[in-house]
């Protein structure tokens, strides 16, 4: 099987050895994105008409995630994950964008501070990369850190569109600096494949501390959910999935990530499913979390497990400690045995890789703040309460911020903002579903969980546990319109979104 030599078989070793080369070192994780099929060379000279120093190009294609497990998803440049773009911070680029499917598609930059123009999202006005066209994109990257792009297409109840299929890939913006000691660095890119609905999750619900909920959403969430059955609807859709994947491959049909006792591995994970938070542990070994979302924490602290929303990032480094064969994976034994997770190879060791679960562990933000610290006074407190109308848009749950739900046919700002000051969103969540939200084109700091202060996290998606309450701010800092939203697709599609613009 691996020796195929049939043209299409080779395509497909082509794009598994970019996949691979997510776990190299820069360099050669640099020259896997070079090599990639279709993809980039080099950086160039930046020009109007000269060549790009990127090209991706949306298409639809064959992914082998295992032996005789192909799945038909559009990609960027035929592979999955789209290649891993390296930038420099501060140095401007340029990529073009071409689309060979018959949608109109919007790429985003997650996690950057770029132009309406740029940013990838209709509802801020970014144009469409014409179906069957293309579009040149230029801008200076920043800030540094693990970012992605992904699409920014709408799923609604379509699975094949929007993220459930295979559109994101990692970014990362170099540093003037490079902060932090390890020996190398290896993506991690978690995604789920073959999508279905149903009308009931097991997503975990109890990891996140601290968990206190609040009476009043609590009674309100749950006497709305009560009624709507009571009136005999079902539960509104969940979407779960067939396959799950690290870098592309089932856990067992990759590459191993290979190391040496004593090596300090760093890990940039991210969460690129459409709609699901996911867990990951190595046995023997723990990880100490450097950065949240790209962006360095100021307490660095080592963790058993890591936790992550849709679209959210850890990097972490791993003493490479305890040789063996390991799995790193999933805390939940069903998407790890449907995939999730990826093997840890110490050099010398053989044999059947092994996976111990860790003792229980609750995920706090706070672990990582400055120690004692109070974010810095708002100039301005905006309330947002999130609900849940239960199956209210043909089967779907409809959600709304402050009893609003988007809707693309009547877009207007519906907050607004003034350039230089600080706000604070003082987010309380009245259904039982953990969000994770993010906010376009600007970062924040967390400044209270379940109503405790603390300071120095900055992020561009955070959970909001179920019932719970949280505060963050941002600088106004980057005019135009900027959409804040459930990155989770099945809640963002259905009403969960909301636009900012500057006064
Ligand atoms: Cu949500």
């Amino acid at each position: 099987m691996r020796n195929g030599v049939t043209t299409r078989r080779r395509f497909l070793k082509m794009a598994g050895a970019a996949g691979a080369g997510l776990f190299g070192s820069g360099t050669s994780a640099r020259l896997a994105a070079a090599l990639a099929p279709r993809s980039c060379g080099p950086p160039s000279t930046q020009s109007e008409t000269g060549p790009p120093d990127y090209t991706l190009r949306i298409e639809a294609s064959a992914i082998e995630i295992a032996p005789n497990s192909i799945v038909s998803v559009i990609t960027y440049n035929g592979q999955f994950p789209g290649p891993l773009l390296r930038f420099k911070e501060g140095q401007a680029e340029t990529v073009d964008v071409h689309n060979d499917t018959d949608t109109p598609e919007q790429l985003h930059w997650h996690g950057q501070m770029v132009s309406t123009d740029v940013d990838g999202a209709a509802e801020e006005g970014t144009p469409f990369i014409p179906a069957r066209g293309s579009r040149r994109i230029a801008f200076t990257p920043r800030p540094a850190g693990f970012r992605f792009y992904h699409t920014h297409n709408r799923g609604g109840a379509d699975l094949h569109a929007g993220q459930y299929g295979g559109q994101v890939g990692p970014v990362y913006i170099e540093p003037k600096h490079e902060p932090g000691s390890y020996d190398r660095e290896v993506f991690l890119v978690l995604k789920e494949f073959e999508p279905s609905f149903s009308q009931g999750g097991d997503m975990a619900q109890d990891f996140l501390a601290p968990a206190t909920r609040v009476k009043d959403l609590e009674t309100a969430g749950e006497s709305t959910m009560k009624a709507s059955l009571a009136k005999g609807m079902p539960h509104g859709y969940e979407v779960g999935y067939r396959y799950f994947t690290i870098n592309g491959h089932m856990l067992g049909h990759g590459e191993p990530v290979r190391v040496k006792q004593g090596e300090r591995v760093l890990f940039h994970v991210l969460n690129a499913s459409a709609t699901e938070i996911r867990s990951l542990a190595l046995p023997g070994h723990s990880f100490k979390v450097v950065a949240l979302d790209g962006n360095a924490v100021p307490t660095p602290a080592e963790v058993p497990v890591l936790w992550l929303g849709t679209a959210e990032r850890i990097s972490a480094v791993v003493e490479m400690n305890h040789p063996g064969v390991w799995i790193l994976g999933d805390l939940a034994d069903d998407d790890r045995g449907h995939g999730m997770g990826v093997v840890v190879e110490y050099a010398g060791h053989k044999g059947k890789e092994m996976w111990t679960p860790p003792k229980p562990f609750h995920w706090n933000y706070a672990r990582f703040a400055k120690p004692n610290g109070i974010a810095s006074e708002p100039d301005e407190v905006i309330e947002m309460t999130f609900t849940k109308q239960n199956a209210a848009d043909h089967g779907f749950n409809l959600w709304a911020i402050n009893d609003k739900a988007f809707s693309s046919k009547a877009m207007v700002a519906a907050y607004h903002l003034r350039e230089g000051k600080r706000y604070r969103l003082r987010m309380r969540n009245a259904s039982d579903d953990i969000h994770p939200i993010h906010l376009h084109r600007h970062s924040f700091e967390l400044a209270k969980i379940a109503r405790k202060p603390l300071a120095g996290v900055v992020k561009d998606v955070v959970m909001i546990g179920g019932y719970q309450e949280m505060e963050i701010d941002f600088t106004a800092d980057n005019p135009g319109l900027t959409l804040f939203h459930c990155h989770q697709q099945l809640h963002m599609d259905f009403g969960f979104m909301t636009l900012f613009d500057y006064v």
